[in-house]
């Protein structure tokens, strides 16, 4: 069994019971982490904090961190530094895009809506692994979340796919950097789940049915699996791991 009981993880992107960003909170607080919430805007921090609350672990810490917000950037990660000191891992599983751009045709895509993706789907990532790199304890682990739109044209998903691209390639530079100091960098390309942001993607039910026909697990993945991935990667478990993406898709990617 893993036991990260003695470590602190950071979780981004938790909106709602359904995102995978609470999957993977619950996986690593069954293996006894302490976990730290950030959310953005106040509208979301109700619901994180009510989530935290069912933790069996009662010291969570819940911030606020708009991630296009770099002053917010910092006053989250000093206040980490002040509560916790060091950080064994952080799981970043935020993105953005205009909803009438994962919508019809790439061609479509606006410069503002394209900077917005890649602001907040892409660039966070590195913004946030700059800001928490003196907190970082050796053999710590980032993880982000990427989909396989980003590695080939998947109908509607457009500029996110764009901005999963770049995401992915800062996944390498960031694990390249990063190495030197014991710290790894991967990401889990998850399949299809039904989620608030999902809902925002153009014909996303064709996509799970697609799935649940053709992935050579014939059936779509949940948020607990994807949480279980992400604790093999934040744990020791996968030390000899960096700059890799992990498919948890039932295979789906190797279906030409
Ligand atoms: O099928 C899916 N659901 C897949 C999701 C397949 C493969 C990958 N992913 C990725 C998403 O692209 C994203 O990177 O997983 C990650 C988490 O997404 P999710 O769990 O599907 O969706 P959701 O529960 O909506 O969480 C995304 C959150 C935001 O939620 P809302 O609904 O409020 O947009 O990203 C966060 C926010 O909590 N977020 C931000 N966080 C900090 N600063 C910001 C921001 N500016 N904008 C959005």
């Amino acid at each position: 069994k893993i036991d990260l009981s003695d470590r602190t993880y950071i979780i981004m992107g938790v909106a709602n019971k359904r995102s995978i960003a609470w999957g993977i909170a619950e996986s690593l607080s069954k293996a006894g982490a302490r976990l730290i919430f950030t959310y953005a805007g106040e509208r979301l921090e109700k619901n994180v904090r009510e989530l935290a609350a069912t933790l069996e672990r009662k010291d969570a810490l819940v911030l606020p961190c708009d991630v296009t917000n770099d002053e917010e950037i910092a006053a989250a990660f000093q206040q980490i530094k002040e509560e916790v000191g060091t950080i064994d891992g952080i799981a970043h599983c935020i993105a953005f895009a205009n909803r009438d751009e994962i919508i019809g045709e790439y061609l479509n895509t606006t410069r503002d809506g394209f900077l917005l993706a890649q602001n907040i789907s892409a660039y966070s990532l590195t913004a946030v692994a700059k800001a928490a790199r003196p907190m970082l304890a050796e053999g710590a682990s980032i993880i982000t979340l990427t989909y396989l739109g980003g590695e080939r044209v998947v109908k509607n998903y457009n500029v996110m796919g764009v901005a999963k691209a770049s995401l992915d390639a800062s996944v390498k530079y960031l694990a390249n950097d990063l190495g030197k100091d014991g710290v790894r960098v991967n990401a889990i390309s998850a399949g299809p789940i039904r989620t608030l942001a999902a809902k925002g993607i153009g014909g996303f039910n064709e996509v799970l049915k697609e799935m649940e026909e053709k992935a050579p697990l014939k059936r779509s993945v949940t948020q607990e699996e994807v949480g279980d991935a992400a604790l093999f990667l934040m744990s020791p478990m996968s030390r000899g791991i960096t700059g890799e993406i992990l498919h948890v898709d039932g295979g789906y990617n190797t279906i030409g």
